[in-house]
């Protein structure tokens, strides 16, 4: 515990957004006042205005595609735009046909509830029809991003013993490199867009093509009655030790899914032309560009190619995007590319943008302000929680560099290290109350682990953070040892152990480096073998390996050879040491040091 000290007060003095006048807003938030809001919801008017459950109980198939009304039916849910600007759109109707083919197709397989799908694509329709298909059957859905490696993939299908993947020609060979070591797969569905690839007779496991499947496939479909604790998606998450653990999520998750796409990206339906920039291999693009903007019938933008100051903004002019929701790289990205860009395209159809995944520094703010005339609000949340759970409202005042205040439902704490709550102005663990309908059931064959996230009724997010005066939240950092490079959160075990896989690795230590633009990079601390020299070549070879093993965004940026990595008596590298070292802080206690 420390009283937060000046650096950080000076954060508090940073850029205000005083509260916008609500009633000369052209388009007036869904949220009039958080203070009234606050002390007078709970999470079941969510699920009361949505007429929830239906019939069929809730599952997220019904909620989000199926169960609109006719009209709502009509409407683009999604409009897609591939890498090279090709354009595809499907109705909520549509995609109810297209889940439906394939939910039957998957039933004829032999996809029975709580078996395991997984998805290994880049971001096409065929993601978003796999996923609600599989969750048509009640099968636990597990969306990978197509940057990982074989690696990657398989500690994921084969932890929670998947059964079906579903991918592309371009990807495929990824699995195959690894397929031996996950026998739990017994069909391949590829998905080719391109329609050139040629089916081989293989045998273990059924390669299959998705074009196949659908041309066979009966397009009407009953939902089967799906209880709320149903396990839905499931999505990798990193820890400082260990492979990534599996956080389960439930069907039910759509109540507070559908109230933060209401109350915080402000979404209303009948206008808006929302997009989110996250992949749904990460838990904002499955929360936040699927269950929860479609449970309202908004219309999705998805662009299937990756970061392109030029490209972005002329999506935004050409759908007359409203309300978009990124993230802070991304948007210091954006920074960098300039003025000029902004200038050249028309996006005054923008009037709500937000941001996730690490803290969004007062800069950003101030100049998206500048540049498009609105504040981006900065949310904060976790694979873990399911949906949003700290944020900035449209209605409220913006304090930069605030990660907000807790939504209406949600009850949020700083505790010291024995677990008291602590005052306005003091640093403590984060911790919110796991009420949410969208907290994770567990984690996936790891009880254990889950139980320890809790205490007191609280859960313990493994961030540190502060609390001003007037209740809003500021993050200071993480707990633990995790990584958190351009919002993707990576475990130094993961990585470790994939440096440690070459021949030249004798051992490694992994940190996370402060970076301008990318908050963080992955660095690593490396020990060759006997007969390796240090070289520029070697270090390259090494991240390359790395990068294609694990995945893209997981490789070490830096790489730097010692003679020998600091342990403890015990033989655990300490990457605390190393990170201290490096930043040129004081080293603390070292008394388990190895000497
Ligand atoms: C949705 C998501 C969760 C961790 C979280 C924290 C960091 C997320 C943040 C933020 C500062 C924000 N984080 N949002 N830090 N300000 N607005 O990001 O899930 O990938 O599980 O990461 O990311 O450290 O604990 P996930």
């Amino acid at each position: 515990m420390s009283t937060v000290n000046d650096s950080v007060s000076a954060t508090h003095a940073t850029p205000t957004f005083t509260k916008p006048d609500v009633v000369s807003m052209a388009v007036a938030p869904t949220m009039a006042s958080y203070e009234t809001l606050y002390k007078t919801y709970d999470w079941s008017q969510t699920e009361k205005a949505l007429n929830w459950p239906r019939k069929n109980g809730y599952n997220l198939a019904t909620l989000c595609i199926d169960g609109h009304p006719d009209e709502v039916m009509q409407r683009d849910a999604l409009i897609w735009v591939s890498k090279d600007g090709k354009e595809e759109r499907y109705t909520f109707a549509d995609l109810k046909r297209e889940t439906n083919k394939l939910a039957n197709a998957l039933t004829r397989l032999g996809i029975k509830q709580g078996d395991r799908v997984f998805t290994f694509l880049e971001r096409v329709p065929e993601v978003y029809i796999s996923v609600f298909a599989a969750l048509k059957v009640q099968a636990l859905v597990g969306p990978l991003f197509a940057a990982f490696g074989p690696e990657a993939i398989r500690d994921r299908l084969s932890d929670c013993q998947a059964k079906v993947l579903i991918t592309s020609p371009e990807l495929k060979g990824r699995f195959e490199q690894i397929m031996r070591d996950c026998p739990s797969i017994e069909y391949v569905i590829v998905v080719d867009r391109e329609g050139t690839y040629k089916l081989t007779v293989e045998t273990d496991p059924d390669v299959l093509l998705y074009s196949d499947l659908m041309a066979s496939a009966d397009a009407a479909f009953d939902v089967p009655h799906t209880d709320k604790n149903q396990p839905s998606i499931i999505h990798y998450t990193s820890g400082t030790t260990g492979k990534p653990k599996g956080a389960v999520h439930r069907h039910y998750s759509a109540v507070s899914q559908a109230a933060t796409a209401k109350y915080v990206l402000d979404l209303q339906p009948e206008t808006d032309v929302y997009w989110c920039t996250a992949d749904p291999g990460w838990v904002t693009g499955t929360s936040y560009g699927m269950i929860g903007p479609w449970a309202l019938g908004t219309t999705q933008l998805v662009y299937e190619g990756g970061f392109n100051p030029e490209t972005w903004y002329k999506l935004i002019q050409d759908y007359k995007v409203t309300v978009w929701y990124t993230a802070p790289t991304a948007i210091r990205m954006l920074m960098k590319a300039g003025e000029a860009p902004v200038r050249a395209y028309d996006l005054s159809s923008l009037r709500h943008l937000l941001s996730v995944g690490e803290p969004l520094n007062p800069e950003a703010i101030v100049w998206g302000e500048a540049q498009f005339g609105h504040v981006f609000h900065d949310t904060w949340w976790q694979t873990e929680t399911g949906c949003m759970h700290i944020c900035n409202y449209a209605s409220m005042t913006v304090k930069a560099g605030s990660m907000g205040r807790p939504h209406p439902g949600v009850v949020a704490g700083i505790l010291d290290e024995d677990g008291n709550e602590l005052e306005a102005g003091q640093e403590g663990h984060l911790v919110v109350r796991p009420d949410a309908p969208s907290f994770f059931q567990t984690y996936w064959g790891r009880q254990e682990l889950y139980d320890s996230r809790f205490k007191n009724g609280w859960y313990y997010t493994g961030d540190r953070a502060w609390r001003d005066e007037d209740g809003y939240y500021w993050f200071v950092g993480r707990a633990d040892d995790v990584i958190n490079t351009a919002g993707h959160l990576v475990g130094p075990f993961e990585v470790e152990s994939a440096l440690v896989a070459h021949p030249a690795v004798a051992e490694a230590g992994v940190i996370g480096k402060p970076d301008a633009e990318r908050m963080e990079i992955v660095k690593a601390f490396i020990s060759l073998k006997a007969g390796y020299e240090d070289s520029e070549k070697l270090r390259e070879e090494i991240r390359l390996f790395v990068r294609n093993r694990l995945a893209a965004h997981a490789y070490p940026r830096e790489i730097e050879v010692l003679e020998g990595l600091p342990k403890t008596r015990s033989g655990k590298i300490m990457r605390r040491l190393l990170k201290a070292r490096e930043l040129g802080l004081p080293e603390g206690d070292v008394s388990t040091l190895e000497t």
